[in-house]
């Protein structure tokens, strides 16, 4: 709003200098001997007049015109520096590790009741399990209709609810039975996907998180993310934790901690080197994180990764 205020008024600012510039050039010399000398003479004046007269709008409409955008990135700084919290950087401690399915392309995770649950993505491979969190054995899982690509996953009391990357739908998933309920539509590509007490968080790839209801997935607000000032891309599965949103950020190795009040990162968790060895022949990305509130822990994997970690984020 500011800012378009301020861009209107530079503007009006340009249009005025404009109009004056061309009234004075507009003065006609007098033709013949002394008059015409005198008329010379006034023409170099109203010429240098025109020419001190331009150069000094231009000159105003250019700091005018400066002075917004100066403002724009200047101003914001030191408000965002009073206001965004320092960005904690957090490490992992790893409490153990267990085995994760090598056909599982993790795009979902959660915890609940001692058991974990998962979806996994890709055309023609995307399924929905159910893990042994302990042995990390699947107990449970069905496959997905072989045209969607599953994404990320929450549960709302005994409904499981998992998105598709750009079918925009939604499946709705008896938690015990895994029997297909129902389905949401929604607008523009599913990526991750969490529960915060009575909304849903939902991300999509980009800066912006969407919530939505639980009950009918009606969209009812958004906030951008930023990580230390900047706008924070790629946000992917998310874990919703006391009114925090954990997420991956798709293809870094760092998970980051989000206020959902401010969109501000508050906490940069680094988790790059948790695979060695042979267990980095053949996987991919670091995805997939769910919280298991009674330990206090999380669980952590990766796409295709042939291990599944239990840790805790520390200084
Ligand atoms: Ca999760």
């Amino acid at each position: 709003m500011g800012r378009k205020q301020r861009k209107k008024q530079a503007g009006h600012s340009a249009s005025t200098g404009r109009s004056t510039a061309s009234g004075k050039s507009s003065a006609a010399p007098t033709p013949g001997g002394l008059g015409a000398l005198r008329g010379w003479i006034a023409v170099v004046v109203v010429a240098t007049v025109a020419l001190v007269g331009v150069w000094t709008s231009r000159s105003a409409r250019f700091s005018e015109a400066a002075a917004p955008s100066s403002g724009v990135s200047s101003a914001p700084s030191p408000a965002r520096a009073s206001t965004a919290p320092a960005v904690r950087t957090l490490r992992v401690d790893v409490l153990r590790e267990f085995s994760h399915e090598r056909d599982a392309y993790t795009q979902g995770l959660l915890w609940w009741n001692d058991q974990l649950f998962e979806s996994t993505g890709r055309i023609g491979d995307s399924t929905l399990r159910r893990l042994d969190p302990q042995t990390g054995e699947v107990r449970q899982r069905i496959d997905i209709a072989p045209q969607y690509f599953g994404e990320g996953l929450a549960l709302v009391d005994q409904r499981l609810i998992m998105l598709t990357w750009r079918a925009e739908r939604a499946f709705i998933y008896d938690r015990d039975s895994f029997e297909l309920l129902d389905t949401f539509r929604y607008q523009g590509e599913g990526w991750g996907l969490c529960l915060d007490g009575n909304r849903l968080v939902m991300s999509d790839g980009t800066d912006r998180l969407t919530f939505r209801d639980p009950v009918t997935f009606e969209s009812i607000g958004e906030q951008r993310v930023q990580l230390r000032g900047e706008p924070l891309y790629r946000l992917n599965e998310l874990e919703c934790v006391d009114g925090a949103v954990y997420a991956n950020v798709w293809e870094d190795d760092f998970f980051v901690r989000i206020d959902l009040d401010t969109g501000f990162v508050t906490d940069y968790i680094d988790a790059a080197g948790l695979l060695q060895g042979d267990d980095l022949i053949g996987s991919e990305v670091l995805n997939g994180i769910a919280y298991d509130p009674a330990a206090e822990t999380f669980y952590i994997t990766g796409k295709w990764w042939p291990k599944m970690f239990e840790v805790r984020f520390v200084e």
